[in-house]
């Protein structure tokens, strides 16, 4: 039984991973620290972290496709294992990034990731980190339009159990999003596996 957490690099799964768990998670400055597949067990849950897709410093193009696919494959052959997903994106930069890929004809792979989870049946949250970043005002405006962009139909505050805008640096938003991981599992009546979200 597993948890997932997928995303671009540097956006901070592994940061959200031990805000969740209290685990030692490595965190880094730089896109592409966790490069491997790595699981961590909370009693009999594994979370499992994901090297982030995308840009990664000091590594070649080539690579970074291989690392896309092998999350996806990774999460094609464990499909059954896997109870959550949760995919991670960067307040701050998701948009301007995903309008960059627009401009090109291309589908953002942020929102590619999210159709494909939800092809997976696999509803994923959407954790929208680094919300810290981003001025009290203009919060309203940048949710909606990242949920606009992942073709769900504004305002985020409609899409509680799917939308989660935190801070792994403050620990803004937590609580709440430790709620729908809560709400969800007991959903799937496995509530007897949560004794280690607290
Ligand atoms: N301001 C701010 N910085 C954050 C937040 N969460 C993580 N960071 C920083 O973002 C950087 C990347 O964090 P990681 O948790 O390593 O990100 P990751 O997604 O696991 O990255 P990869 O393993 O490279 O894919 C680190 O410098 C973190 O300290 C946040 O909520 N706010
Ligand atoms: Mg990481």
């Amino acid at each position: 039984m597993e948890i997932v957490l997928v995303g671009r690099s540097n956006v901070g799964k592994s940061s959200i991973i031990r805000q969740l768990t209290g685990k030692k998670v490595v965190v880094g400055k730089r896109p592409g620290v966790t490069r491997r597949i790595t699981r961590y067990q909370v009693g009999k849950m594994d979370i499992v972290d994901m090297p982030g897709f995308g840009f990664m410093s000091r590594v070649p193009r080539f690579l970074q496709e291989k690392i896309k696919t092998e999350i996806v494959r990774y999460l094609e052959n464990n499909r059954k294992e896997i109870v959550l997903a949760m995919e991670v994106v960067d307040a701050r930069s998701f948009s301007e990034i995903a309008e960059r890929w627009q401009k090109r004809g291309q589908i953002p792979v942020d929102v590619e990731m999210f159709s494909f989870l939800n092809e997976l049946n696999l509803s994923p949250i959407v954790v929208i980190n680094k919300i810290d970043l981003i001025p009290n005002t203009y919060r309203d405006v940048v949710l909606d339009d990242i949920c606009d962009k992942l073709g769900l139909p504004p305002p985020w505050r409609q899409w509680v159990d799917v939308l989660a805008p935190v801070s792994a640096k403050t620990g803004e938003g937590i609580p709440e999003l430790k709620k729908i991981i809560k709400r969800r599992i007991h959903a799937l009546g496995l509530g007897r596996y949560l004794g280690w979200l607290k």
